[in-house]
């Protein structure tokens, strides 16, 4: 038959049936198949589509339209019928399953600081209220700030002691660089810019090859140090006890220890009593190890050659600094038994702080 006759003929077969057909589907998969009859691959109005290839060009754009025409049709009311139908489900769940408008809504979780930051901030503004000022210095340093002006002679054993991450960085290959070992580093920054007398804290992170239940490769560490006219080691003993005193409470047992740091003179480790464990548990206590105490910081007066390596004339000042670690002070007051759950991010842990 000629082309033209079947298209026209078709569109007349075609009529408004299919709208009874979409009014009569009850699910939108009864619906897709009576539009798939109609425009699916093998679809009534598919095949007229067709022979649009052989309708001579004059006929071509009249007989296009009227197809398009009814495609058009068709789709609306697909469209329509399945706005009905998702319509009609919407209603019929929220008839099934009514719920109250009225009920309070779920507050989202309230977060916090994380532990650590809370006793970065608890350590800071105590030493701020005793008068120190907050300094910051940087976490990749320069070899002559961790290490050279703070006395340790290059290649000192001290510099394994606290073995190393050190850094390339590319056109300054002349200045070695590492990830600071201390925040002794904000120490050297601060006495090299001003002159007495200076009271500063700074805190921050630092970076050593450690690893196990007191000790992690990356931890944060709380410097401070005060450089004037008449300064001793008792105010450091009396400065350091009353921040402890502050943290743990009147009373707490605290011991001054001998210890050496090249950059001190004389220098100290201070502990406080372990309550992890108990006179008869003590000997497996994984935290102080069998000895009863929690190293928490290490501290001393400021040596003579740092103060000078700074321009500070060691003859008129003198000072005493302190670093301590800020993982050690928070296990020690909220009672954690391993530094790494300080750093696993677990939120049944972290919602105990
Ligand atoms: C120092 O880092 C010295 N710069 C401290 C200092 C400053 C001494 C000023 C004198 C004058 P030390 O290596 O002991 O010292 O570390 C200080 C504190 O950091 C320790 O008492 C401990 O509380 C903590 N600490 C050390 N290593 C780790 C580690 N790997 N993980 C967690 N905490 C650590």
């Amino acid at each position: 038959m000629d082309p033209t006759a079947e298209i026209e003929q078709g569109l007349s077969a075609f009529g408004e049936d299919f709208r009874a057909q979409f009014a009569a589907a009850e699910s939108e998969l009864t619906l897709r198949s009576a539009r798939a009859e109609l425009l699916g691959k093998k679809g009534r109005l598919t095949q007229l589509l067709k022979l649009m290839g052989r309708v001579p060009a004059d006929q071509r754009k009249r007989l296009g339209e009227a197809v398009n025409a009814s495609k058009l049709e068709v789709e609306a009311c697909f469209q329509a019928r399945l706005d009905e139908l998702s319509r009609a489900a919407r209603e019929a769940d929220l008839k099934a399953t009514p719920f109250d408008l009225s009920l309070p809504g779920r507050a989202p979780a309230r977060g916090h600081l994380h532990p650590l930051t809370q006793v970065r901030e608890q350590v800071l503004d105590t030493f701020e209220g005793l008068g120190f000022e907050v300094a910051s210095g940087p976490q990749v340093e320069l070899e002559e700030n961790n290490f050279t002006k703070l006395a340790f002679p290059p290649d000192h054993p001290a510099t394994d002691m606290q073995d190393t991450f050190w850094v390339k960085v590319a056109g300054a290959e002349s200045a070695r660089t590492l990830l600071r070992t201390h925040t002794s580093n904000v120490q050297v920054r601060e006495m090299s810019q001003r002159q007495p007398p200076m009271a500063v804290v700074s805190g921050g992170a630092v970076f050593r090859r450690d690893d196990d239940v007191t000790h992690s490769p990356m931890f944060h560490q709380i410097e401070g140090f005060w450089v004037g006219e008449g300064v001793s080691f008792s105010h450091l003993k009396g400065v350091l006890t009353a921040f402890l005193e502050r943290m743990y409470g009147a009373g707490v047992a605290v011991r001054f220890r001998p210890s050496y740091f090249p950059f001190v003179e004389p220098g100290a480790e201070v502990d406080v009593a372990c309550d992890f464990c108990t006179e008869t548990t003590c000997a497996s206590c994984r935290v102080c190890k069998g000895t009863r105490w929690l190293e928490i910081l290490g501290c001393g007066m400021i040596h003579p050659e740092v103060l000078e390596h700074c321009g500070i004339d060691s003859e008129r000042y003198t000072g005493f600094a302190f670093g301590l670690g800020v993982e050690r002070v928070a296990m020690r007051r909220y009672g954690i038994p391993d530094i790494r759950l300080l750093f696993e991010n677990d939120p049944r842990f972290l919602a105990q702080f």
